[in-house]
């Protein structure tokens, strides 16, 4: 496999957008022609009921850099794209199965799905175009809530031009889609892969042996966010922190906790925050990137390497 991560992003949009509306984080969706089109199938060879929601529906939170494209041949007449390392998507549902339907072209390149959590690597490359093509499925689900994530990782395969994944729409099977923050992370260790946690704004993966699960993720946008919800009575953010990092704002329950300087000589990955004593149930804790750091440091990036949840 020869991965090219050269970036040409610009020169692809200038070539591929013919409406560029730059979709950066999920507030902006709304904004957008937001045409909730639920349709109700009932498929003849399954049995399943099939329910459509856009790529726009108001449930599917982006986070990174997204675009939108309107062409007649895209379900409703629009649908999203990126080729921007990091960006993703994540759509909690509940039913037994679901497909994303989208584009595949000679401009596609690499995406990264999970099913609550289960990793597929994804090349959506077609030499000639394909419109409106399943290009996932999960079925056979257990009846209940789950997390589809979608993560592009700005790499090309063989014989494509591009790293672009394009988002059109899904059908969920015996089901729908629900509220971001609806299923809660469990106890214990989550890691910053997991279903649970929602991102807003541009977060950057990152590997490396000395993190929890050798990965984390890392933002220095103002206003870049993700929550966790979990069920507990207390929480603790691992993040790395080094001479590079930034001040970060912690919420519970939509509520300032904290402001945490993250700043830190020599670098290691540590708590940087700390809940516990919580009425049992539901939460949700919030890390909001300031985009501020101290005189110190070199930098202003908010780190998540894992949570601990405490039943
Ligand atoms: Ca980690």
């Amino acid at each position: 496999m020869t991965i090219d991560v050269t970036n040409t992003a610009e020169a692809e949009l200038d070539r591929r957008l013919l409406n560029p509306r730059r979709m950066t984080c999920r507030a902006q969706v709304p904004t957008l022609a937001v045409s909730v089109f639920a349709l109700l199938i009932l498929a003849t060879t399954a049995q399943a009921a099939v329910t459509r929601i856009d790529h726009n529906d108001k449930n599917i939170v982006y986070s990174g850099n997204w675009y939108s494209n309107d062409n007649a041949g895209h379900i409703g007449g629009t649908a999203a794209l990126t080729n921007t390392r990091g960006s993703r998507l994540t759509l909690e549902f509940t039913g037994t199965g679901i497909t994303w339907l989208g584009v595949m072209d000679a401009w596609s390149g690499y995406a990264t799905v999970y099913v609550d959590g289960k990793m597929t690597l994804l090349y959506t490359y077609s030499a000639t175009a394909r419109y409106q093509t399943p290009m996932f499925s999960a079925s056979g689900l257990a009846n209940g809530p789950h997390t589809l994530t979608i993560e592009v990782m700005h790499e090309r395969g063989p014989g494509t031009d591009g790293s672009w994944v394009w988002i059109d729409a899904f059908d969920i099977e015996n089901g729908g889609p629900l509220p971001p923050n609806s299923i809660p992370a469990p106890s214990g260790r989550v890691e910053e892969n997991n279903p649970a946690l929602v991102y807003y704004g541009r977060w950057y993966p990152n590997s490396n042996p000395g993190l929890s699960g050798a990965a984390a993720t890392l933002a220095t946008d103002t206003g870049a966010r993700v929550d966790i919800t979990f069920n507990g009575t207390g929480i603790s953010w691992l993040a790395y922190r080094d001479e590079w990092s930034g001040v970060a704002r912690v919420y519970l329950d939509g509520q300032t906790k904290a402001e945490v300087d993250n700043y830190l000589t020599p670098s290691r990955s540590q708590v940087a925050y700390s809940i516990n004593g919580l009425p049992s149930g539901t939460h949700t804790l919030s890390i909001e990137v300031t985009g501020t750091h101290n005189q110190s440091s070199k930098g202003s990036w908010v780190w998540l390497d894992a949570f601990d949840v405490t039943q």
